[in-house]
């Protein structure tokens, strides 16, 4: 067969690094099928496309790889629009390749027919169609040069005929993505450095754009004395080996870290764009160095927002500074943040029979993993107990959705990180409501033979939403789900599997489960009243009086017992 522009279109990918591709093939899609089944590019054969999106989207993000995605015509390419926010918003390079129609029927609401631009342009750095077969390398090129450098999602939408078309004579365009380093100015190196040296009480604040400076982070809180409170999703860069750490902020962080940064004279945000204002000093000086000009100031007011990678600015930040002397406030916060892990550490069961708490799953999950295991993670009371209870070690990473807060994320996202990383142990911390969403997909599991393993945090509710209902006083609707045995569904589908129900029975199941050479499946059936509780000093008084008022409300209602079982398991 002469070469088609499909072959040059996948030939492209491929030179621009692509290793993966995750989709469903037809209609459109099959001149393109056939061009990956003849390329070095792995299809991965999914049964929803949004799952093909969340584990192109976990490996691009783990490796920094461009790694794509590709579906048919009209629904095909529209399923993966959750997965794509998830990976856009991650600053996942990721490439959709979303055919299309043929040229001739665009524009007569024909059958299929989607307009990807209008869709795709929220969560894409570029979103273009290859009109000609002529412009079919170039037009190839810029996207996965925009995914890479923009580093986001690009969508190069494919019409039919343009994939079948023999391929043309185009100059030899090719991907140029090596990434530049990026620093403030002397000028305002200087200017920092003048309001870090004054500052008596100074905090950092570190956020995921702390990645691979760790060394420099340390040092410069070695520097100023500073304690570290850290963002959920910096937690992988600078929790570990960190003698600063006072922990998380927010709602799922813990006093510690909320009042470092709250009691501090001058805060230092080093790639940190945590969300709620309410969590930022009104009374300090802020400083805030990001390698994304777009996040300076969008949070809170600052007083010098800066544009810079973190490792480089330290570096060149750390000989103006001057060693800070005292170390009073930091060691108030270092010891706060100590005793809080201490009485965490400490929960126990009150026997073999006992119900089992998602914090507790956690914890002995956390013993028992690898040291570098990769942990994948569901939106709800789930990535509470994870960020809380995974100790990463400098090794082991967390992968939630803590930008775009979707849920189903974590199986699909796990296949994709076991995919490119074959020798790792990966563990996807599901919820009862977020792995059923995409179940479908753990027949990919099986049938690509991807060794994950999966547990459900089983509590029968979307327990997140339980919690929010109660918190505004009300009686919880919709919440309820009615669950199979998960175990013995995996093994109708194909994997290991096993329920298990009892405190006792969880530390020996957990071994076994964690040792399958294949994928493993473990239903555990957690407590269904675990309240994520939010650090007593920033519980919003309307959550204390919702609390209160669904209490009074599910007394009334002869829900007593509901009650009563909730003040046992939450207060110690
Ligand atoms: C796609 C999607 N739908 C709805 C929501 C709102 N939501 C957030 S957490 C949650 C409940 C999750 O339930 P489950 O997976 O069982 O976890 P749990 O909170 O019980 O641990 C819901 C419905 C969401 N974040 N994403
Ligand atoms: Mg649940």
């Amino acid at each position: 067969m002469s070469k088609r522009v499909a072959d040059v279109l996948i030939e492209t990918l491929q030179a621009a690094g692509v290793k993966r591709c995750y989709g469903i093939v037809g209609d459109t899609l099959n001149q393109i099928a056939r061009a990956i089944s003849v390329s070095e590019i792995e299809w991965v054969h999914m049964r929803h496309e949004e799952a093909g999106a969340f584990a192109a989207g976990a490996e691009a993000e783990f490796t920094d790889n461009l790694t794509a995605c590709a579906g048919s015509c009209g629904p095909g390419s529209l399923h993966f629009i959750n997965g794509l926010y998830e990976a856009h918003r991650n600053r996942a390079p990721v490439v959709l390749i979303a055919t299309q129609i043929v040229r001739q029927d665009i524009g007569f609401q024909s059958i299929q027919e989607v307009d990807f631009n209008e869709v795709y342009k929220g969560c894409s750095v570029f979103c273009e169609m290859i009109i000609t077969p002529e412009q079919a390398r170039r037009k190839t090129v810029a996207a996965c040069q925009a995914a890479l450098t923009k580093r986001g999602v690009a969508v190069l939408i494919v019409p039919a005929d343009i994939a079948n078309a023999p391929a043309h004579d185009e100059l030899p365009y090719t991907v140029h993505a090596r990434r530049p380093l990026i620093r403030p100015s002397d000028t305002d190196l200087d200017e920092i450095a003048a309001i870090l040296n004054k500052g008596d009480a100074i905090t950092i604040y570190a956020g995921a754009g702390c990645a691979g400076a760790h060394g420099e982070v340390v040092a410069t809180a070695a520097r100023l004395k500073a304690p570290m409170a850290h963002t959920s999703r910096g937690k992988d860069f600078v929790e570990y080996d960190n003698p600063y750490n006072v922990g998380m902020s927010g709602m799922i962080g813990g006093p510690a870290g909320y009042h470092a940064i709250l009691d501090c004279d001058v805060l230092l945000l080093l790639g940190c764009d945590f969300a709620w204002s309410q969590f930022y000093p009104n009374k300090a000086k802020i400083i805030q160095i990001d390698a994304d000009p777009t996040h300076l100031g969008r949070r809170h007011p600052v007083t010098i927002g800066a544009v810079g990678d973190i490792k480089a600015t330290l570096e060149a930040l750390l000989p103006r500074l001057k060693q800070h002397q005292g170390d009073s406030f930091l060691a108030k916060y270092v010891e706060r943040h100590r005793k809080e892990r201490q009485a965490a550490d400490a929960e126990t069961l009150s026997g073999p029979d006992a119900s089992i708490p998602g914090s507790y799953l956690a914890k002995v999950i956390n013993k028992h993993a690898a040291e570098d295991a990769l942990f994948t993670v569901d939106d709800g009371t789930v990535l509470v107990w994870t960020l809380r209870h995974i100790d990463t070690g400098g090794k082991r990473r967390t992968f939630g959705s803590l930008l775009h807060g979707t849920m189903a994320s974590g199986m699909p996202s796990a296949i994709g990180l076991q995919k490119c990383a074959p020798g790792r142990q990966v563990v996807c911390m599901a919820g009862d409501g977020g792995f059923t969403m995409l179940l479908g997909d753990l027949l990919t599991v099986v049938q690509e033979n991807v060794p994950i393993k999966i547990v459900v945090f089983d509590n029968g509710k979307l327990g997140f939403i339980d919690i929010e209902q109660k918190s505004a006083g009300l009686e919880p609707v919709f919440t309820n789900l009615k669950n199979p045995d998960f175990g013995k569904v995996a093994e109708a589908m194909g994997l290991w599997g096993r329920c298990v129900t009892k405190a006792g029975e969880l530390e020996g199941a957990i071994v076994e489960w964690l040792a399958q050479p294949g994928p493993a499946l473990l239903d555990v059936k957690v407590n269904p009243m675990q309240l994520v509780m939010p650090p007593s000093p920033f519980v919003r008084p309307e959550a204390v009086v919702g609390m209160a008022v669904y209490t009074a409300k599910a007394m009334l209602h002869g829900k007593g017992h509901d009650v009563w079982e909730m003040i046992v398991e939450n207060i110690p």
